[in-house]
This record gives C-alpha cells, sequence and structure tokens, in this order.
C-alpha cells in the first residue's frame, strides 16, 4: 500500500490526538471522590468565580505547594477560568489563603478564638473584613490545616454549597487518623481485595510511582494523617536497613500530604534480624537492640510515628514467650521511641487457643488489669467489637473499661466478613452504630465515640485505626462504592459525632452527581446495604458463619478445625433445643465485661435488642419474639429479607440509570447481580443446615433453595482471595 505524505500527516494528528486524551484521562474511578469537572449550575458557578477571582496564597513549605496546586486545579476545572494566585496581597485580591502568623494583627486579634480552637490541623473558612472589603479567608495555625481547609472549600464548591452557607471552623476531633495496611513485603495483601499491595518495593527507594502521590493527596483530602505500610502479621525484615530506606522514600512522598509513616514491629526481630537468641524485653542485649533500631529508623525518617505491634495473638511472637506481659513489651519499645516522640500502638486483638473460655472474653481479661500501667506514648488498638470484624457484634467492652489508656478503635474497611469487594456495604452505618453505642462507664451519654475522641477521660492523644481496603486495582477497591467506605472512614476519624448519611450524600456527590434524583435513591442502597448484608449472612447476633480460613461464603457447618474459636459451630451452638451462644451468667458470663446498667439490657431475652439476641443468648426454637413469631420462623424471614433487600438495591440501581454513564451503570449492576446470587447462597445454605436441627419447615414467603445442604457443603475455594 502507499502512503502519501498526507496520511501520514493525519496518522501523526490521530496518534497525538489520542495520547492527549488518554493521559488527560485516568481511568474509571482512579480520581475517587477528587475528580474535578466543570461546575454547570450558573448561580453557583458565578458566585465561585468571583470569590477566587484574585487569590493571595501566602506559600512556603512543600505542604503549602501541595495545597496551592490542588486550589489551582480544582479551580481551573471546576470554574473553567485559569485563577490569578499572588504571592502578596494587594487591594484586588477576592480571597486569601494565609497562615494565621501571616495575617495582620487585627485578623489575628479578630480571630483569636477561632485560632485557640484549631489546633495544628484544624481551619477556618470564613468571610473576613480587610481594609473595608469582604475577602474569603482560609486560614490555619498550620500548614497541614491549610491543606485541609483548600480541600474542604473544593469539596463545597464540588457540591455546589452556596458560598452564604460558608463558615467553617473546623479541627480533627481524633489525632491519629490512620489507615493500617495488612500488606506484606511480596505484595499479597492479607484480606485484600482490591489487587497487589501499592508498595512496590522492589522498585523502591529510586522508582517513585505516581500512585504513591495520588494516594496521599486522597488521604490528605478526608484528613488521614498516619499510614502503617505493613501487616501486623509482621515481616521483621521491613526494619533491616535495605527496607528502611524504602520506607523512608514513601514517608517523602506522604510528608508533603500531612501523612507520618509507622511499621509493624515483629516482637521477634532481635532474633531474625538482630543475631540474638531471645527476643525478652527485659533483657539488655534486648533493649538495647531496640534502641539502636529505634535510633537508626529516625536516621532515615525523622518524623516516623512509631510502631504498631500484634503480639502474642494467633501464632505471633510476644513478650507472652518469655514469661513478659503485654506491658512488659510495649513500655519497652515505648521507651526506645520515647526520645523521639514516636508511638507504640499495641493490639488487644488476643485469644489464645489452651484458654478454654469464650473467645469474646479474652480481650477484656487479659488487658483491663493493665490499665494505668503503660507508659505515656502507648496507645491500645481495640477492634470495635469483641471477635473480630463481623458484619454486627456488640461494642468492644473495653470501650469506656480502661479510663487511664488511650485507646483506638480499630474498624476494618476491607470486607474480609462482608463479601470481599464484590458486596456493596456502606460501612460508616456500621461504624456509627458502634460509635454511638453507650457504654455508660461515666453514667448516660458514655458512648463510644467519647471514649476514642478522649473526651469521656481527659485523654491527651486519641487515635482510629482503618483496616485498608486499597490496592493496585484501577479503582483503588475493586468494588466503586467500597471507595465511600475509605471516604466515610476518614471522615468518621475526623469527626466521630458525622452522621452516616451525611456522608453517603458527601461521598456521592463527590464522586457520582449532585443531581437529587441521583443522589436520593443512591443514597437509600447505601444506607439500607448494611442492615442487608447482616439480615443474608448473620442475622439476629449470629456471628462467625463464614467459611474456614478465606472467609468466602457460608460455612455453619464447620466443626472440625484445631482451635475450638475457629469453628462456627463453636459461634451458632445450633442444637435441637435451639440456637445462640449464651454469654449471660447462665453461661459465658461475657455480659459481666460491659458496665451493670448495659449488661442488665443485654441479660435479659426481652430487653436484648433483637439484633444481638443469639449474640447473648442460647434460645428454643420456638421462643417467642416480640412480634408474635417463633424464632426459627424471625431467623428464616430475616434471611429473606436480606435477600429481599438486595432485589431492592438493585431495582432502584436501574432506576438511576440515566443519571450517570453506562459504565459507571453497568460496573455497579453487575456487582448487585453477584451480590444477589451470593446472598441467596447464603440464605440456602444456612437455613438447610439449621433446618436440620430445628426440623421445622420455612415459613411462607421465604424462598426455596434450589440446590440441597450436600451441594453447598461441597463447594470449596482454592483460591478464594486474601488468604
Ligand atoms: O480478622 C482476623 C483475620 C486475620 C488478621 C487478624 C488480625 C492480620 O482473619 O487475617 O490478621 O484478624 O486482626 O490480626
Amino acid at each position: 500500500m502507499n502512503i502519501s505524505f498526507s496520511h501520514l500527516k493525519l496518522f501523526y494528528v490521530f496518534a497525538l490526538l489520542s495520547i492527549a486524551i488518554s493521559s488527560s484521562q485516568t481511568p474509571a474511578g482512579y480520581d475517587l471522590w477528587l475528580e474535578y469537572s466543570e461546575i454547570r449550575e450558573p448561580t453557583i458557578l458565578s458566585e465561585y468565580q468571583k470569590v477566587t477571582n484574585s487569590i493571595f496564597f501566602s506559600g512556603g513549605n512543600s505542604i503549602l505547594l501541595n495545597a496551592e496546586k490542588e486550589l489551582v486545579k480544582g479551580l481551573d476545572a471546576m470554574l473553567g477560568q485559569a485563577s490569578d494566585i499572588q504571592d502578596s496581597p494587594n487591594l484586588s485580591n477576592t480571597m486569601w489563603v494565609v497562615k494565621k502568623d501571616g495575617l495582620n494583627q487585627e485578623l489575628q486579634s479578630a480571630l483569636k478564638g477561632y485560632f485557640e480552637q484549631i489546633g495544628k490541623e484544624g481551619f477556618i473558612i470564613k468571610s473576613v473584613s480587610v481594609d473595608g472589603k469582604n475577602i474569603l479567608l482560609i486560614s490555619a495555625n498550620a500548614d497541614t490545616g491549610i491543606l485541609y481547609g483548600v480541600f474542604k472549600f473544593l469539596q463545597l464548591m464540588k457540591m455546589q454549597k452556596s458560598l452564604d452557607e460558608i463558615n467553617l471552623i473546623e479541627a480533627p476531633k481524633i489525632d491519629l487518623r490512620m489507615l493500617n495496611h495488612w500488606d506484606n513485603l511480596d505484595r499479597t495483601i492479607e484480606r485484600g481485595y482490591a489487587g497487589f499491595s501499592l508498595w512496590n518495593w522492589q522498585k523502591l527507594p529510586k522508582y517513585i510511582d505516581q500512585r504513591y502521590k495520588d494516594y496521599a493527596r486522597a488521604n490528605a483530602s478526608i484528613g488521614i494523617n498516619a499510614t502503617v505500610l505493613t501487616n501486623v502479621n509482621a515481616n521483621a525484615l521491613v526494619l533491616t536497613s535495605a527496607y528502611l530506606e524504602k520506607v523512608a522514600a514513601l514517608a517523602d512522598v506522604f510528608r508533603p500530604y500531612g501523612i507520618k509513616v509507622y511499621l509493624t514491629a515483629r516482637f521477634s526481630a532481635p532474633i531474625e534480624i538482630g543475631g540474638l537468641n531471645t527476643a525478652d524485653p527485659l533483657d539488655k542485649d534486648v533493649i538495647k537492640w531496640w534502641n539502636n533500631k529505634v535510633t537508626e529508623v529516625y536516621k532515615y525518617i525523622p518524623d516516623f510515628g512509631g510502631f504498631l505491634v500484634k503480639a502474642n495473638s494467633e501464632g505471633q511472637p510476644g513478650p507472652q514467650n518469655y514469661g513478659r506481659t503485654h506491658v512488659d513489651g510495649a513500655n519497652m519499645l515505648a521507651t526506645a521511641l520515647k526520645p523521639f516522640d514516636g508511638l507504640v500502638i499495641w493490639r488487644a486483638f488476643v485469644y489464645s487457643e489452651t484458654d478454654a473460655t469464650d473467645r469474646a472474653k479474652q480481650a477484656f481479661t487479659e488487658f483491663v488489669p493493665y490499665d494505668g500501667n503503660f507508659l505515656d506514648n502507648v496507645l491500645v488498638q481495640v477492634k470495635n467489637g469483641p471477635i473480630d470484624f463481623q458484619p454486627r457484634e456488640p461494642f468492644h467492652p473495653m470501650f469506656g473499661a480502661m479510663p487511664n489508656t488511650p485507646l483506638v478503635m480499630e474498624f476494618q474497611i476491607t470486607q474480609e466478613y462482608l463479601g470481599f469487594s464484590s458486596h456493596l456495604v456502606f460501612l460508616p452505618k456500621l461504624y456509627e452504630e458502634v460509635l454511638d453505642a453507650e457504654t455508660y462507664r461515666k453514667g448516660k451519654n458514655s458512648t463510644v465515640a467519647k471514649v476514642i475522641d478522649g473526651s469521656l477521660f481527659n485523654k491527651k492523644i486519641s487515635g482510629m485505626a482503618g483496616v485498608a481496603n486499597i490496592g493496585t486495582d484501577m479503582n483503588w477497591t475493586g468494588h466503586p462504592f467500597a471507595q465511600a467506605n475509605w471516604y466515610g472512614y476518614g471522615r468518621l476519624a475526623w469527626d466521630p459525632y458525622l452522621s452516616s448519611e451525611t456522608i453517603a450524600e458527601e461521598w456521592l456527590r463527590l464522586t457520582y452527581s449532585n443531581n437529587s434524583e441521583f443522589v436520593k435513591p443512591v443514597k437509600r442502597i447505601m444506607i439500607a446495604s448494611r442492615e442487608a448484608v447482616v439480615n443474608y449472612m448473620t442475622p439476629m447476633g449470629l456471628h462467625h458463619l463464614m467459611d474456614t480460613g478465606h472467609h468466602y461464603g457460608p460455612g455453619p457447618w464447620v466443626g472440625d478445625l484445631s482451635r475450638p474459636e475457629w469453628n462456627p459451630t463453636y459461634y451458632h451452638n445450633a442444637d435441637k433445643n435451639g440456637i445462640g451462644f449464651d454469654r449471660t451468667p447462665t453461661g459465658s458470663n461475657a455480659t459481666s465485661q460491659y458496665a451493670p446498667e448495659i449488661a442488665k439490657i443485654f441479660n435479659d431475652p426481652e430487653t436484648c435488642p433483637e439484633e444481638y439476641l443469639l449474640w447473648f443468648h442460647h434460645l428454643p426454637w420456638d421462643y417467642e419474639l416480640k412480634n408474635g413469631r417463633i424464632l426459627w420462623d424471625a431467623l428464616a424471614l430475616k434471611y429473606q429479607k436480606g435477600v429481599d433487600q438486595v432485589e431492592e438495591m438493585i431495582s432502584t440501581w436501574k432506576q438511576v440509570k440515566t443519571y450517570i454513564s453506562d459504565d459507571q451503570y453497568n460496573e455497579v449492576r453487575m456487582l448487585l447481580e453477584i451480590q444477589l446470587q451470593e446472598a441467596k447462597w447464603w440464605r440456602n445454605a444456612s437455613l438447610l443446615y439449621f433446618q436440620t436441627f430445628s426440623g421445622r419447615e420455612l415459613p411462607d414467603g421465604v424462598g426455596r433453595p434450589e440446590e440441597n445442604l450436600e451441594y453447598y457443603k461441597s463447594l470449596k475455594f482454592p483460591y478464594a482471595p486474601g488468604n
């Protein structure tokens, strides 16, 4: 074929054009809630154009530079105008972005009360008068506050909030707002369902993947300020100099976004990488080894956050291997970190195969007696419930029971027990339920949120951790709606009193659309989704019925694992007489670990909230519930309800098709179909199995299983992810 010059030229133009198009477009979902697009609402548009017409941005270091870059990016994309940004003030300015110390005396004193409230990370967004002219001010005491303020301003713009409503004095209510990555050094992720680990250890430190910056930016946009890079089932190698150099490179990327790096410390590291023959926390060589190691870490990473430690839990080494206690172990590390202002975050997720007491009681029993014995740079990290990130658990009784120890809340964002990344489950609904729970430890209104933010017992430091659901998937989280769980976690770490409704609404507006015809119904889907998963997996207080190891799908029949508490049969106790775990004084007496006011409610099946009934009680199949139904029927109907709720989610999603792109629509539709299929699987398998004990017919209205119990038992998933 003869290709003429003009053909070639045309080809060249096309090639260039397509490069331009593809480089300006990131893959679907990659931009998370941060995709800035032109505002089409004319009043809002002109309002924001006016106020951002001429901006004085008082820059400086790399955090402020990121804030400025973000502002420019957002304004250009949303307002379609290149903004005029100056580094010194002038009379034409309509907006100022300036730290407190850059303001004149008059403004500083006018805003004094606010600056006192917002600490190091808070911000002010407010209209003020300068030389008799109104300007919009974004201000803060420190750099990170400016960064957060800019993100907030852009989010308000994107959500099309009128500027009249904007008068914000905001500060985070929790100090440490952390992600915990369960990422292994080989880049697999324990309980990860969105690809591999972002950290490319092989290419670090020289090669800095753009994703590290995008990750940091996304976190900063919701106020996350700490990240634990490695799995709590730790590998000591990350503490060797070869890896510390790589960690330092990541810390350098994250620092300009206000994020500190933490690592997990394997307790036996002095043996594994230090050549010692013990890791006894009271041994002087061990102490010296950790002191040296910590000093080395700080040479690489001067603002290193500290260590997260899982010790003497599920086979991880710890101080008890040497006859020492959690306090001995934590305080030894804390002493090494203290000179550098580093922290120890010691996990309370412990249970032992040699201890026959109810697993739900073990963490409390082990830790509460140590209250007051930890050094002041130790925080104890407690999972939201006493077992393990189930679709529903009552709040962990340790919350409120250790007034002298800062307790960090550990939520799981990755959906280990909630459908992996195929099920749409909006987790802030779960988080909210736990945070709002009443501990009664200092009378009425002693909520878990108040324990966590430190206000109940006047703590100097507070924290929340979320086990990340992030991986190398194009959209970061696998399921597009799982992004809402990352987002929502960050928002609640910032303000644990926010409602899940508010968060859902924000996320939808920022991610999809401001159109209320879209937002309203989809918000309904999100809000209903958590109860749906509880209903089709583990209704009425049932728990830990997932199949072994990978936790994918139902396995209530599993009863042959070496450790009793790894078996679902341990948790449901179904027999001819009934079902449920008796945790009242006639059973394990786990209820005694709650304040008496709460224990009393849980102890009596008549007052125990129905959603925790089988968590705390073993009840006969014909136990009569408040609505007059017997337990067996109610349970079966709950399973059905879960399936129905997913059907409703699907039909609602179909109704909003026109408001989003086909790709966006189809992606979620396909996932919802999987969710429906798996919800039915859960219902069928669970009910057929429990029916072998109850011996009763399924009540009307409950779908009939397509297969028999043997079929469901025969299903195997050797390559289920995350295991
Ligand atoms: O939920 C269980 C998980 C383990 C996890 C452990 C923990 C990292 O199944 O994979 O280990 O909890 O939280 O330590």
